[in-house]
């Protein structure tokens, strides 16, 4: 069930719009994650958390513009895309499928100086998929070093 409400703007209509304080399971840590996943030693620790929404463009009726913004101690990470209104917004640009992950904020920032190998606002998982591209920003989705062979 979805709830649907109307804005008095007639050139919008926001249908969604959601703050996740908790997600699906995953929010450990892997061998191939953001160094600020690794909380060890980190005082300075936030959950991230996600919003979403969709509206319907006063220009093309038939397209609705989906956005995700993903809250990453005081940052946010963006994902949008022009989708056909039949199609309705993607699983992937939906709050619910971001999971809820311990931040260490010093890494995260530390990521954003010259000489960071990566970069959370660019690649918030390191896994080399830019976070526009990527429909699992936080979970990384290709391993950046090959893995053993058995
Ligand atoms: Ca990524």
């Amino acid at each position: 069930m979805r709830s649907d409400w109307q804005v008095g703007c007639s050139a919008l209509l926001l249908w969604v719009s959601a703050i996740a304080w908790a997600g699906p399971p995953g929010g450990a840590a892997t061998a191939h994650d953001g160094p600020w996943f690794n909380t060890k030693n980190c005082k300075n620790l936030e959950k991230s958390w996600a919003t979403s929404s969709g509206a319907y463009s006063r220009d093309d009726s038939t397209k609705i513009t989906c956005d995700l913004q993903i809250h990453i101690c005081g940052d946010v990470v963006e994902r949008s895309q022009d989708v056909d209104k039949s199609q309705g917004c993607p699983a992937s640009l939906k709050y619910k499928s971001v999971p809820v992950r311990v931040v260490c904020c010093d890494k995260w920032r530390n990521g954003q100086t010259a000489g960071s190998q990566c970069n959370g606002m660019v690649d918030a998982d390191c896994d080399g998929i830019p976070n526009q591209d990527d429909d699992e920003p936080l979970t990384p989705s290709q391993p950046k070093a090959a893995t053993p062979a058995h």
